[in-house]
């Protein structure tokens, strides 16, 4: 297969099963956390996700956090608050300092719920909570870094085609052990690269060359400066830094594949800096 651009296979019938899912996980909760790239507070979260969620309360969480410059999100929290109508909160799934907040969160936003099943004469329930969100954005991370402070299952609640597996966070929170999955759609290239960037799509799906070109145009554009003095170049290239790190093929010509690799890794890993790839426009 040629790889001159990306090819993403999300058929329609994937997207159609996944979304199936999702909605029978969801029909068992009465709010869910989304989580989000904070690299990409717009293009890693789904188009359609208030049409998937309905009226479901919604904690988004900004992970990642720690790629991220802390002021640029603080602006990106307030926007999407507004944007969206729901509480969104920064989390850091290697630390766990931000863990009481995003429990308390989830308690508090199931809480109408709960009342409203009181009303009818049921008895109080934990508040039951899902994460869902795109590949990678650290949904299972999350889960873990919940999960690690409580490993008590507590059984099977029986969904409409399958039983879901649920553990006990704390009294009030009882968490789906699952996440439920947004597939991207294949459509939307421009997001695509960008999910490229931060690892959302298969490696396979993409050619380093390409989306590391891209990766550097958009940092040229807000980040200019520092990713010149990271790379020590005048120019944000390919042929540039590969000369200037002296990754030379024989003939004496720029390791362009080498270095695709090397930059999108020191992107990946917070090397170069803390950024921040969408624009509030979105
Ligand atoms: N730096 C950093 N890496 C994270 C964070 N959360 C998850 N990751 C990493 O991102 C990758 C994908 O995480 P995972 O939880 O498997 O994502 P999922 O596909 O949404 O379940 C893993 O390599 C995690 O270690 C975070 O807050 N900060
Ligand atoms: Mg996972």
């Amino acid at each position: 297969m040629k790889k001159d651009k990306l090819h993403i296979h999300w058929y329609p019938g994937h997207i159609a099963k996944a979304e199936k899912k999702l909605k029978e996980q969801l029909s068992l909760v009465d709010a869910v956390i989304e989580v989000i790239d904070a690299r990409l507070p717009y293009s890693s979260s789904y188009d359609n996700i208030t049409r998937l969620l309905g009226e479901k309360p919604r904690l988004i969480l900004l992970n990642k956090s720690d790629l991220v410059d802390s002021d640029e999100l603080k602006n990106f929290i307030e926007v999407l608050e507004k944007e969206s109508g729901f509480p969104v909160l920064k989390s850091d799934a290697k630390n766990s300092k931000d863990l009481g907040f995003i429990v308390r969160k989830a308690v508090e936003l199931s809480e109408p719920r709960i009342q409203a099943l009181m009303k009818k004469g049921l008895l109080r329930r934990p508040a039951r909570v899902m994460v869902v969100g795109m590949p990678n954005v650290g949904k299972s991370s999350i889960i873990n870094k919940l999960t690690r402070s409580s490993k008590t299952k507590i059984g099977a609640k029986a969904g409409v085609t399958r039983q879901q597996q649920w553990v006990r966070i704390n009294p009030k929170l009882d968490l789906l052990d699952t996440p439920g999955i947004i597939p991207m759609k294949q459509e939307d290239q421009e997001r695509a690269k960008k999910l490229a960037f931060v690892n959302a799509v298969s490696e396979n799906a993409y050619s380093n060359e390409i989306v590391a070109k891209e990766l550097l145009s958009i940092l040229d554009l807000k980040y200019s400066d520092v990713v010149k003095s990271f790379y020590k170049v005048d120019e944000l290239s390919l042929d540039c830094i590969a000369k200037s790190r002296n990754w030379i093929v024989s003939g004496g010509n720029p390791d362009i594949e080498r270095t695709a690799i090397y930059v999108l890794r020191d992107f990946r890993e917070g090397k170069i800096g803390k950024f921040i790839l969408d624009d509030f426009e979105g």
